[in-house]
């Protein structure tokens, strides 16, 4: 649909092919990259970064949904793909028929497909339960029980294995290496249980940073290949360069001044001690610019204007240090004019990570692929 609006978010694909590249530097030879494109690519639009990442050397795909997995194969991409979340048994055949892999860790589960006949074998990655505690199998004998069905099965195929870290983004966790332990554990079992090759994966982005040598065959970075690094200490390492692709712009729609003892917007709860001007910028809650931004700011001219009185769901406004144009540029996320504002920044003020940032900001606000 045609976009009316002048309020934008620019993704930069060329930094996400240059992050994907940086973080492949810092694996062991041979060792591949599976790009994370869940929740529309962290907000990123999943469509484009599959395909940036495809074209600079990534062959395998990462999402939690059926539906996000759909959505990609809708658009072209023919990559494999695997979906991380439980997809209801009824719609094991949707991900068969599209060549879609799909987690399991439940014996159940594999009962209820059991009878069902599909166009295409549906490939299987079977999670392992290490410490996450979130979703996977939790005993060497269900992975027995899981292993012997999938066997007596004809309609399904075990090709991969794979564990999730809950401590990766702190520094020398003993709960990391722990995981690591009952992972080798649990693969050690899988090998006599069922011989073959296995796809083998267990890093996220920090893992990828932190332990490159201790990464399996593919490691799912997600966080990292839009530009952001999973946690300050993760940053704090230095090891690699990583260039966030997300920027947020917007334009003034108005400006003026207010006199001294004027308020601003809902409540009045910003009141003007001189005279101010103000500028209106066209974007609010309704966008995913959260109200708690209220105290925050945005820059323009390369400088940093505060937002002043509550967000509204579609505007809020500024407070400029002189009069500018109507249409003047606003930048709420990133670089304007040598200044900048990370995702980082914006985490720290709303209490919560960065990975929530791009991801808050709602399909109201077009990408803009540059
Ligand atoms: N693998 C799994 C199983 C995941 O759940 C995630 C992200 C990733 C890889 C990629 O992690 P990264 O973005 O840190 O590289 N999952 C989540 C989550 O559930 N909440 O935040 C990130």
């Amino acid at each position: 649909m045609k976009q009316y609006r002048n309020t934008w978010a620019e993704i930069n694909l060329e930094a996400i092919g240059y992050n994907i590249q940086q973080l492949k530097k810092l694996l062991p030879d041979k060792r591949k990259i599976m790009g994370v494109v869940k929740a529309n690519g962290y907000g990123h639009g999943s469509v484009q970064v599959a395909q940036t990442a495809l074209n600079v050397g990534v062959d395998f795909l990462m999402v939690a949904l059926l539906e996000e997995a759909v959505k990609l194969r809708e658009n072209g991409i023919k990559a494999p793909i695997l979906v991380i979340g439980r997809v209801p048994p009824a719609y094991a055949y949707v991900a068969a028929n599209l060549g879609i892999t799909l987690s399991v860790f439940q014996i159940d589960w594999l009962k209820n497909i059991d009878n069902d006949k599909f166009e295409k074998t549906l490939d299987l990655h079977v999670e392992f339960e290490t410490g996450m505690n979130r979703t996977g199998v939790c005993t060497l004998n269900e992975l027995e029980e899981i292993v012997e069905m999938v066997r007596h099965m004809d309609n399904v195929k075990l090709t991969g294995a794979y564990t999730h870290f809950a401590t990766a983004d702190e520094i020398g966790s003993e709960l990391f290496e722990e995981q690591c332990k009952r992972y080798e554990k649990m693969l050690e079992s899988l090998a006599t249980l069922h011989p073959g090759p296995l796809m083998t994966h267990i890093g996220n982005s920090a893992a990828g940073i932190q332990y490159p040598d201790k990464m399996h065959q593919y490691t799912r970075f997600g966080v990292a290949m839009y530009g952001l690094y999973p946690s300050i200490p993760i940053r704090g390492l230095n090891s690699v360069d990583l260039k966030q692709a997300m920027s947020l712009h917007s334009e003034l729609i108005q400006v003026k001044k207010i006199i001294a003892g004027e308020c601003v917007s809902y409540g009045a709860t910003f009141c003007a001690e001189k005279d101010t001007w103000i500028g209106t910028v066209p974007i609010g809650y309704g966008d995913g610019w959260r109200r708690s931004l209220q105290d925050f700011h945005v820059l323009l001219n390369g400088k940093k204007m505060p937002i002043v009185g509550r967000i509204c769901m579609d505007v809020m406004m500024i407070e400029l240090d002189q009069p500018y144009e109507v249409g003047q540029k606003v930048t709420l996320i990133g670089e304007n004019n040598g200044a900048i504002i990370e995702m980082d920044d914006l985490a720290n003020h709303l209490d919560t990570i960065n990975y929530e940032i791009p991801c808050m900001l709602t399909s109201r606000i077009p990408r803009v692929y540059v």
